[in-house]
């Protein structure tokens, strides 16, 4: 083996599995297609191959890697790594000891655990393993007896007990080109820390263009690399300049010219949202100067995820998650931001399931909710709901609430009741406009869900780049956030001060008069917003 450990790039880490390959696909030359498409280093996994094949196809591997400069760790085979002169191993919880590796092997061999529990990684960390193999993100075919999914979200828990050890890692487990940046957007632990690469065996192996199929991913993790924004800083000064960013004035004036962008361009607003409120949400999506489409079937969401502005899934009647599943999947892929609406979460086991379907199956740009819908999701037991409603006064200290949601849930968050706290996991904003009136309607709960999806298509419209790709939804979706929290209780305080209104009837239609005659200097004038 070489001298000194070698700097290992973990961004596209192929795990070769021979049995995948496509009919007539020579294994050596999918090899060596996939490290010109931008593989950077290799894991020579072979399951069923006697000793005497296994190091055939490791030294003629070793070639081709050593052609491109990319190292070559073997599968639990520390004999096969040793004889050969790889440059290190990888093994899994019922392979060779970690200890008894490190002690056959020399001290420049770069040595990798799966992990599938915090405790693996814990453990991981403490024998002194140079990365870890963490998932699986998503179910797969390629493995046999694979441990339970964690998920983008489980990948989180089983960063933070990397801490500041410096150990690298990967996410392993269905990753593909289509969910790639999802996985590196959503796996972020609390404190900033995020994955070195993503282990794929499947997405490129299996392809007939192998070296297009790791160009894709290559592009996606260079891309995400290349960004401040992939973390959460958490240090003071960072949130000092966020501070500058996001004066009162700035997101008034930020939040008209959203307005304008939407007025302008007319942007389809995808929504799958419940019976009590179609019609209205579809009227106030055109009163805004949007354009609602109202798409249920699984079958058209790749269609419409093309020509969608934004999308939002509200779940107050939930009679069709596969299309809920497939809109997100394809909102990701399209970089379209996705808005959710956890109506009632709080109401069934069924809901709660919903919930985390479309978690764990998508990345959120913004999560609405109150008080109740939003401390079920958080799994705190500090508010509770009856239907769709939330019981008590709310959280003792909402600003931490939705600070710490949206760094969990790596997105948005608007937490809505008499005063509205919205936070991006950076800043924390609170809104205060709205009227009662608001709470004797139906569904305005669910207007704010539909405004906001508006906004977030407007953010997308001004957005300043859509280049590079590192971000899943492209505009300033906190802006975006606001805009339409404020934009649907602005209104409401012109449609209950009109003469003509003498209850909740006459007020819903006045809301949506008043969400048509909005204009960026009436917002701007009403808007009560402080900036924590
Ligand atoms: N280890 P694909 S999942 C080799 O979870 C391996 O530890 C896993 O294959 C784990 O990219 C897996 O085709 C297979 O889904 C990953
Ligand atoms: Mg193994």
């Amino acid at each position: 083996m070489a001298s000194a450990k070698p700097a290992v790039d973990y961004s596209i880490y192929l795990v070769t599995g021979r049995d995948l390959l496509p009919p007539g696909k020579d294994y050596l030359e999918s090899l060596e297609e996939s490290l010109q498409g931008g593989v950077t280093v290799v894991q020579i996994r072979e399951k069923t191959a006697d000793t005497g094949e296994f190091l055939e196809i490791a030294r003629a591997s070793q070639v081709v890697c050593r052609k491109y400069n990319v190292p070559i760790l073997i599968n639990d085979r520390i004999d096969i790594a040793l004889a050969i002169g790889a440059d290190g191993v990888h093994i899994g919880q019922s392979d060779m000891p970690f200890s008894v590796a490190r002690r056959l092997l020399p001290a420049s061999a770069i040595i990798g655990v799966t992990c599938n529990t915090p405790e693996h990684v814990a453990q991981a960390v403490r024998d002194g393993a140079d990365y870890v193999g963490i998932g699986p993100a998503w179910t797969t075919q390629t493995k046999k007896n694979l441990s339970p999914v964690v998920g983008v979200r489980g990948l989180k828990e089983l960063l933070a007990p990397l801490g500041t050890s410096g150990v690298k890692s990967v996410a392993i487990g269905g990753v593909k080109s289509t969910n790639a940046l999802h996985c590196l957007h959503g796996a972020v632990s609390t404190i900033g820390h995020t994955l070195d690469g993503l282990a794929v065996v499947s997405d490129i192996v299996a392809s007939p263009q192998p070296r297009d199929a790791a160009k894709r991913l290559a592009v996606i993790v260079q891309a995400f690399k290349s960004t401040r924004f992939n973390s959460f800083s958490l240090s003071h000064s960072t949130c000092v300049n966020f501070r500058e960013l996001y004066t009162p004035e700035i997101i008034k004036a930020s939040v008209g010219k959203l307005l304008n962008a939407i007025r302008t361009h007319a942007p389809l607003i995808h929504q799958i949202t419940n019976t009590v409120v179609t019609t209205q949400s579809a009227n106030a999506t055109l009163a805004l100067g949007a354009s609602p489409i109202m798409a249920n079937a699984p079958e058209e969401m790749a269609d419409i995820s093309k020509i969608e502005g934004a999308l939002l899934i509200n779940m107050g009647t939930v009679q069709a998650l596969d299309g809920m599943l497939e809109a997100g999947k394809h909102a990701n892929l399209n970089r379209n931001p996705v808005v959710i609406d956890p109506v009632g979460v709080g109401a069934s086991q069924y809901r709660k399931e919903c919930a985390d379907a479309l978690l764990n199956t998508f990345q959120a740009t913004v999560i609405k909710g109150n008080a109740g819908e939003l401390a079920t999701l958080a799994k705190s037991d500090e508010v509770l709901s009856k239907g769709v409603d939330s019981v008590g006064s709310g959280f003792a200290d909402p600003a931490t609430f939705v600070l710490n949601l949206a760094r969990r849930e790596r997105c948005v968050v608007v937490l809505t009741g008499a005063t509205d706290w919205i936070s991006d996991g950076r800043v924390v904003v609170r809104l205060s406009n709205g009227h009662p009136l608001l709470a004797q309607i139906t569904g305005s709960g669910c207007l704010v869900g539909t405004c906001v999806a508006s906004f977030c298509a407007g953010a997308s419209l001004v957005a300043e780049s859509r280049e590079p790709a590192r971000e899943l939804a492209h505009g300033d979706m906190l802006t975006a956030a606001i805009g339409g929290v404020l934009a649907l209780t602005v209104a409401s305080e012109f449609a209950a001060a009109r003469e003509d209104v003498k209850g909740s009837g006459t007020f819903l239609g006045a809301l949506i008069d008043e969400l048509g005659a909005l204009t960026p200097e009436k917002i701007a004038q009403a808007a009560k917003v402080e900036v924590l």
